[in-house]
């Protein structure tokens, strides 16, 4: 268990940005800002997969207050923000899926998805 609400902010913010990193890269790769490599695309989407298993855990109670973006109303919705949560695993795994797969085009559908995910949760769970 965490030993702080310190702690578990840090966790789950290590999960948040490395999760942008592997799902950014894939994007840039989808914008032709650098050349697309299928198996690059599919090593970073399963690191997305597996790290959106990862922050949920860290929003223990308590841990709104802090070095956090985190907004109270995680704590006040928990069965809205969990249920979002699961939502963007499931896309996820999805889009590992689809980029093991090859197919550019699910793999352009599968990271709109979790693209998707990322913003619903952020336009009503994060500051801005
Ligand atoms: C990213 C990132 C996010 C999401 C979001 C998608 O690469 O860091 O938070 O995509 O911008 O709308």
């Amino acid at each position: 268990n965490f030993e702080s609400s310190d702690d578990a902010i840090q966790y789950r913010q290590s999960g948040f940005s490395l999760m942008a990193y592997n799902f950014g890269d894939i994007g840039a790769m989808l914008k032709g800002k650098k050349d697309f490599n299928a198996d690059v695309a599919a090593m970073r989407a399963a690191n997305v997969a597996a790290l959106a298993k990862l922050p949920l855990e860290g929003f223990i109670d308590g841990s709104d207050k802090g070095d956090t973006e985190a907004l109270a109303k995680i704590w006040a919705d928990k069965a809205d923000f969990e249920a979002k949560f699961k939502e963007l695993q499931t896309n996820a795994d999805a889009l590992a899926i689809a980029a093991k797969g090859g197919d550019k085009n699910e793999l352009k559908k599968a990271f709109g998805a979790v693209g998707k995910s990322c913003k619903g949760c952020h336009d009503v769970y994060k500051k801005d």
